[in-house]
Formats: structure tokens, sequence, C-alpha cells
């Protein structure tokens, strides 16, 4: 830092200079900490690329302002205190900065995101910005209430335990009447699935408006629950221009008996804390829908990775998150998801580097958040997705439920069984990675809709590259 005498002179002096940059600092206990993947322009050094984004995520301008004085300026300032290379990436650094927790509001998302990944991704000096993880400090999680149920009380609920749960989205996406719509929920938990969802741009169209979708979508969720004997529930999407009407849907589904409601992330951060509130205050489900994300999580150099969104949902309060597939047909790194579900159920998560994940960060009590995986997966992927995403997961087959040649109740129960003959096998301790293409076999052999759904859909993957990637990779050990 510039020594004190020049420090308020008026004129543009390098952020480094003005104390944005601070190599000695050891973070508190308290700080919120933010790491950045920094590609600074072409001939602008990397510690001053570190040190302007400390800058401007906090308290800097471009120049020096005397009023910095009237503040208490030296602890507001956000600092830099960690430059490294990324390994791999020339031109790419980390960069770890540490920001007072007296710089935020409480239990407010949107001010912390509106200094975190405010202006800063703007800035002229940077090729391309990305926020790649945070530690939250507890001090500041405890001021966030965090999901509304949480898995425990959510699988309490819905008196469903000990295996994943099983979901659809109801296809096709748009255009469908009210009826139709639900005929399609109805057959789909009939045959044996737990939940059916809206699509995220089902809202309220013309060929069918949010009230006709809800009552029909009711009537078939409480003729499936009486067939079967089971609770079953639909993500009725009450997404909407406004939250006046976002709250009348949200209480005219609530009236209607629905145990679940859905929200897209296009809302943004301070409808879905609105909505997290609604959903306490009635004992509602909430499932947040990530609508939107890869728009700005996707590419590896600019943006927000899906694991810091992931974070800031679990404290804005959703019950259920969209978290990736890993072999469906969405992006989705094997790691790179690890790290993202780590965020969604751990009570504490360990730093881990191969996954993406930078810092230990104890959630503080808050609950855990069910990560739903969807998009282009089937039955014949069971051992997979058991294997690679766990138990705590909802497992959601739309094409690969609505697409089945037998119909959608075939469908349904072709995902049923393969699902509960995994789970078996896997409690009797059998080898489910390797032998699950038996596993299913033998079930499909008593199962027609199994064996039809193994049959349409065989070995279909989507074998594409992951654009999302972590940044280390396990270093072989001697043995
Ligand atoms: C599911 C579908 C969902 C995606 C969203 O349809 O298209 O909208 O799951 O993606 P299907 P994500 O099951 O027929 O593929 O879950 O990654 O946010």
């Amino acid at each position: 830092m510039a020594e004190q005498r020049d420090r308020y002179q008026a004129g543009v002096m390098p952020y480094a200079q003005m104390g944005y940059w601070d190599p000695d600092y050891e973070p508190l206990d308290t700080d919120v900490i933010a790491l950045f993947r920094i590609t600074p322009q072409d001939g602008v050094d990397a510690v001053e690329a570190a040190a302007a984004v400390a800058g401007e995520s906090s308290t800097a301008t471009w120049t020096v302002v005397w009023t910095d004085r009237l503040t208490d300026c030296d602890r507001y300032r956000a600092k830099a205190y960690r430059v490294e290379a990324v390994p791999g990436s020339p031109g790419q650094y980390f960069s770890y900065i540490a920001y007072s927790l007296d710089l935020f509001e409480e239990g407010s998302i949107a001010n912390l995101t509106a200094s975190i990944i405010g202006n800063v991704f703007g800035f002229k000096p940077l090729k391309a910005l990305r926020l790649e993880d945070m530690r939250i400090p507890v001090a500041y999680l405890k001021t966030f209430q965090g999901p509304p149920t949480g898995i425990v009380v959510e699988r309490e609920r819905l008196d469903k335990f000990g295996r994943p749960l099983l979901g659809a989205t109801t296809k096709p996406k748009l255009g469908l009447s009210g009826k139709n719509y639900g005929r399609v929920v109805y057959e789909a938990l009939k045959g044996g699935l737990d939940f059916v969802k809206d699509d995220e741009n089902i809202n309220s169209q013309p060929f069918m408006h949010w009230r006709d979708r809800f009552l029909y979508c009711m009537e078939a969720v409480n003729k499936a629950a009486a067939a079967t004997g089971e609770v079953k529930g639909h993500y009725l999407n009450v997404t909407a221009a406004t939250m006046e009407d976002m709250y009348e849907r949200a209480d005219f589904a609530k009236e209607l008996g629905s145990c679940i409601v859905m929200i897209d992330l296009v809302i943004g951060y301070t409808a879905i804390q609105s909505m997290s509130k609604w959903a306490r205050r009635n004992d509602m489900i909430l499932h947040l829908h990530r609508a939107g994300h890869s728009t700005y999580t996707r590419q590896k150099t600019h943006g927000v990775s899906f694991r810091v969104i992931a974070k800031w949902m679990r404290m804005a309060g959703v019950d259920h998150i969209h978290a990736g597939t890993v072999v469906g047909k969405l992006e989705g790194d094997p790691n790179v998801i690890k790290g993202i579900y780590s965020n969604c159920r751990d009570s504490f998560t360990k730093q881990n580097l191969e996954h993406g994940v930078f810092f230990d960060q104890d959630w503080a009590g808050l609950r855990k958040v069910m990560p739903v995986a969807s998009g282009g997966i089937h039955a014949g992927q069971m051992h997979q997705l058991i294997s690679y995403l766990g138990e705590d997961v909802v497992l959601q087959f739309g094409g690969g439920t609505i697409g089945h040649p037998e119909g959608i109740q075939a469908g349904a129960t072709a995902n049923r069984v393969a699902l509960e003959a995994m789970i078996k096998a896997r409690n009797e301790g059998r080898d489910i990675w390797n032998e699950g293409p038996e596993i299913l076999a033998a079930a499909a052999r008593w199962c027609a809709p199994l064996r039809a759904a193994l049959e349409t859909w065989k070995d279909v993957t989507f074998n594409y590259q992951s654009t999302d990637t972590a940044d280390f990779v396990p270093t072989a050990t001697v043995a």
C-alpha cells in the first residue's frame, strides 16, 4: 500500500497501492471469501488485476476519493491476498479475496451478489472473470433461514425412505390442454413415480391457463394417491410476472392440497427468498428449476460456477434444485457435479479441488437441499445414476417415462422397477456399477415395461466433452 502521506493524493493510483492487495492478510473466520478466475488483458499484471477485482467489488472507484477517510476504510476495503496461476491454463489466475462481514446486509442474497458479481464483471482491464467458489462464514449463514423443508422432513412428509425419489417432467413442454396434461400426470404417478413436474416454461399460456392446470393436476395427484396408497405430488410452477401473481398461484396450490410448488431461477434472488418464506409459512416443499443458469455458469472463463449458485440457493432457501445428471443430455462433468451435490447435501463440505470445491464450508445447521437429476436420462442408466448421485436425489425421467412405447404408466413402472431392483442389489452388497446391466436384465425378465424401456433406449448416451471441468486432476500416488 502507498505511504499514508501519498495515499489520499487526488488522482489515479494502482488498486494494489490503494490497499486492495495484501499478501500478508490472514482472513478472519467471519470474512466472506471469494475465489475468482481472472483473465487479465494482455500486459495487465495479475496482482493488479486481482486488486482491481477486490476494489471494484467492494469500496473502490477508478480514482482516489478523499471521502474514504470519512469511513473505516482499511476494514471495508476487500483484500486480494493470494494469486496463483491456474494449472494448465496460461493467462488465467485464481485470486482469493476476503471481504469484511460488515459489507453485507444480513439474510440478503441480492445484497451479497450486488457486490460480488456487480460492476466488476464488466471491468475493462479483464478479458474475463469467473466466480469459482465462495466461503460463507457461519456468522453470515446464520442470518439466512435456508430450506423451508429440507431432505429429512421432505422424506417424512412423503413417507419414502432408503431410495432416490422418482419424477418426470411433463412433455411436450408446451401446448397440452389442462385436461390432457392432467392425464399425463395421473398415468405417470399411477405407474409408480413419486412426483411429476411442470416444465420451466409452463406458466399460464393461451393453450392452458394456470388454474386449469392446477385443478386437473391435483385431481390426478389425488386419484393416483388413492389408487396406489402412496403420497404423490406434482410440482406446480407458480412462476409469473409479479410477486402478487406468484403468491396467488401458490396460495391456490396450497388450497388444493398440493405438497409442493415450483419456481424458476429466472424470477431472481429476491423473489426466490420471498417464495421461500411463503413455503416455510405454509409447510410446502419448494422446487427450484434452474432455467437460465447455463447462460452464465457453463463457460469456464467467464460467469459464475453453478456450485456457487447452489450455495446461494441453499442460503436463499429452496428444497429442491436441479443439479445435473452426469449421464444425461445436459452439461455435467462427474467431478464438478459431485462438488455441486456436496454443497446441497453436506452438513460440512470439505475442500476438494478435484471436485472444484476450494474451501471447507460449515453449513451452520442449514437444512439440506434435495438435488434433482433431470435431462435426458432413462431406466437403462439406473446403476450409473445411483453410483454417481447416491440416494438423496430426485431422478427425473421426462422423455424416459412419457416416450415409453407402451404408454406413460408403463414408462413409470419401468423406472420404478429398475430403481427398486438396483437398490435391492446395492443393499445386498452387489457391485452395481459393474453388474448394473445384468441386474436390469434380470429384473426385465419379469417386467415387460422395463424390458421395452431397455429395448427402446438401449445404451443411449450423450457422450460429449464437458465444458465446465475441474482444474485439478488426481495425482497418481506411489503404491
Ligand atoms: C427434462 C428437461 C428439464 C431439464 C432441465 O426433460 O428438459 O427441463 O431437466 O435441466 P427430459 P437441468 O427428462 O425429457 O430430458 O435439470 O440440468 O437444469
